[in-house]
This record gives C-alpha cells, sequence and structure tokens, in this order.
C-alpha cells in the first residue's frame, strides 16, 4: 500500500515529521475494534493499540477514529502487532454527540473530502433529517453530496426533486443512483478520486453497503432487505470501515444511525443549511433578533407571507434550540469562545 493511495499529503507529512522517532511510520486506521485498530500503511495491513500519553483519559475524540491518520511503532518483539503513538491533527472530522446520558463528542470519521449523504427513493424523504445530516456535514469541513439511491423503485421522481432542490439549494450537488442496478454511478466518479476519502452516511436500509459493493466491484460488505413491515433496515453493517477502491479511491461504509444528535461544531453549519433565513435576517430591526416575539421580525414576517416554508423555520429553530441546550451544559467558558449565531440574544454581564 503506498502511501498517496491512502490519503498522504504534504500536509500530513509535515505533522508526522514534528511526532516521529526512529523506527516509527504513519498508518491510517481502516477500523476500530474492542481495544485495537486495523491500519493501513506501507507495512501493509496491521493490528495496532494505542499507547502512552494517548491512553490517558482524555476526551474520547481524542482516541484514534476511522480515517485517522496514527504514528505507529512496532512493539518490542512482535511482528504483527503496533503501537499508536499519537493522532495527526485532522484536515476535517465529522461529529455527532455520542449517545448515552454523557455530553461527548463521537468523531464518525476522519480525514474525509466528501460524505455522500444517502437517502432511499423507496422510503419517504425526510428534509428534517437530511438538513440535521447536513449542518454536521457543513461543519466538518468535508463536502456533501446528497445521494439519492433506489431510482430503480421512485415513481414520483418530479416530486422527490422539487423537495431535494428546496433543500439542497445550488451549493449541494445531488446524484440519483441504483446500486442495485449500477445505474447513475458514474456521476459519483468525481469525488472518487486516487486518494480522495469518501464517508458514507444516512439511516440504515438505505444501501451504502450495496453502493460500496457496487463501486468495490465485489460483494464484499453484507447487505439485508428491509422490514416488509415498515421498511426500515436491520442495522446489519455494525461497524465502520475504510475500503480501498479499484480505482484508489477511499470509501468509508458505515452503520446506519438510529438517532443523529448534532454536536457544538454544528453551529456554524447551521447557518450554513439555512441561508434564506440569514439572509432574511439581515432585514430584521434587531440585529439579535431571535425571531421569536420581537417587533420588526422579517423572518416571521416573511414566514405569514408564505415567502418562508414554515417547516423551514420550525426546523431551524429546533435546530437552534438543540445546539443551544448543549452549550448551555458545555459551560460558560465554551461559550465565550463560541461564534455568535445570528439570531442569538446578546447577554451582557
Ligand atoms: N431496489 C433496490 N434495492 C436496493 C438498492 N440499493 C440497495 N438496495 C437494497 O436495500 C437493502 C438494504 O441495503 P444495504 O446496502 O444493506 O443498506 P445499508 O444502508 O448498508 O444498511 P445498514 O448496513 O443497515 O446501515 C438491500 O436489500 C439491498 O439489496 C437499489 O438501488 N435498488
Ligand atoms: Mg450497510
Ligand atoms: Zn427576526
Amino acid at each position: 500500500m503506498e502511501l498517496t493511495t491512502l490519503g498522504w499529503n504534504p500536509e500530513f507529512e509535515k505533522a508526522f515529521a514534528a511526532l516521529a522517532r526512529e523506527g516509527r511510520f504513519p498508518a491510517r486506521v481502516a477500523a476500530e475494534h474492542k481495544h485495537a485498530y486495523v491500519l493501513f500503511s506501507e507495512e501493509g495491513e496491521l493490528v495496532g493499540e494505542v499507547v502512552g500519553r494517548l491512553l490517558k483519559r482524555g476526551p474520547r475524540s481524542e482516541l484514534p477514529a476511522v480515517g485517522d491518520w496514527v504514528v505507529a511503532g512496532w512493539r518490542r518483539g512482535d511482528r504483527a502487532r503496533v503501537d499508536i503513538h499519537a493522532v495527526l491533527p485532522r484536515r476535517t472530522r465529522f461529529s455527532r454527540r455520542a449517545a448515552g446520558e454523557r455530553e461527548e463528542e463521537q468523531v464518525v470519521a476522519a480525514n474525509i473530502d466528501f460524505v455522500f449523504l444517502v437517502s432511499g427513493l423507496d422510503a419517504d424523504f425526510s428534509p428534517r433529517r437530511m438538513e440535521r445530516y447536513l449542518a454536521l456535514v457543513e461543519a466538518s469541513g468535508a463536502r456533501p453530496v446528497i445521494v439519492l439511491n433506489k431510482t430503480d423503485l421512485c415513481r414520483d421522481r418530479q416530486e422527490r426533486e422539487a423537495r431535494v432542490r428546496a433543500l439542497a439549494g445550488e451549493a449541494v450537488p445531488v446524484c440519483w443512483v441504483s446500486a442495485l442496478r449500477g445505474e447513475g454511478i458514474e456521476a459519483l466518479a468525481p469525488y472518487l478520486r486516487p486518494g480522495s476519502t469518501v464517508a458514507l452516511l444516512g439511516s440504515s436500509g438505505v444501501g451504502k453497503s450495496t453502493l460500496a459493493n457496487r463501486l468495490l466491484g465485489e460483494e464484499r460488505q453484507a447487505t439485508a432487505a428491509t422490514r416488509t413491515e415498515d421498511g426500515k433496515g436491520r442495522h446489519t453493517t455494525t461497524r465502520r470501515e475504510l475500503l480501498l477502491l479499484p480505482n484508489g479511491g477511499l470509501l468509508i461504509d458505515t452503520p446506519g444511525m438510529r438517532e443523529l444528535q448534532l454536536w457544538r461544531s454544528a453551529r456554524e453549519g447551521l447557518l450554513a443549511v439555512f441561508p434564506e433565513i440569514v439572509e432574511l435576517a439581515r432585514s430584521c430591526r434587531f440585529r439579535d433578533c431571535r425571531h421569536e416575539a420581537e417587533p420588526g421580525c422579517a423572518v416571521r414576517a416573511a414566514v405569514q407571507a408564505g415567502a418562508l416554508a414554515a417547516d423551514r423555520f420550525r426546523a431551524f429553530c429546533k435546530l437552534r434550540e438543540e445546539l443551544e441546550s448543549l452549550e448551555a451544559v458545555g459551560g460558560r467558558r465554551r461559550r465565550r469562545h463560541a461564534p455568535k449565531l445570528p439570531g442569538r440574544r446578546i447577554m451582557r454581564g
């Protein structure tokens, strides 16, 4: 395996040089097991374990995630295992709030160039879920591509197109494919150039692994039919995995997420997903208008006049609320350093 094929670049080289010692080499995290990581490197596929400073209890998000570049070194007397000494700074990272009670960041994938947001055209397209994903992708540093799969099952394409366009705007590319039949796949090629990394994200059953197999040219990832009762997936894929495509691109297949909770980083992303609200907010009488009960609110006026879809506005408010409750938990210090969301009341004292 060559490093450039794995996505290595001069930026990583520089970061690695600063950390490297005799006998250490770079490797990319391909999968995570309970206490070990599968790594791709010039030495081939290896199993690595975290050691040293990295092991000391920091936030979980500082541990290696799939897609990360790490500094590896041979373990004494063991030619099969390596120690992971450090994680190189991430170029991009897609994070969500980890499941469970604790407020914690989970890095779903690191150093990705594009995120394919996959939806199945057999089920109802959910604009609300898509907005959530888009906010997180915008915050990740990677670029989103909406992939609408199962065109072979879609009967109301025009209606779908209108709904997707209303939400993706001009900025987000939309690709229509049938992973099963291999139709429309060419449209994905520009994102899958040699050395470029793409993460597949979307609910269970939308066809992420079927698409991965199609791009791999072999049935490598397990797939399973959706449930007949409600069309939902069966959570067939159980771990995130970095796959090397025959053309040199890299693909991360992921398990369908049951819930996608926003992480703090999404606050910048949120504005990118609702540009029409940001635009309208410029005309609100108060610069810090929250579009709740303030006089002279241009956003609410637009909703009343039918110029702004009420469900878009509600979705924006709901996501903003979710972010603000995260910040409340995060404490004052962090809040002071976070950039301000337009439409946030400026509090002094
Ligand atoms: N008709 C049709 N079925 C498809 C297409 N793509 C995937 N499927 C089917 O959808 C079902 C679910 O596909 P998977 O690839 O397992 O879905 P997944 O997104 O990987 O699901 P998880 O691993 O559970 O997150 C399988 O029965 C696939 O054969 C398609 O383009 N057309
Ligand atoms: Mg799968
Ligand atoms: Zn307003």
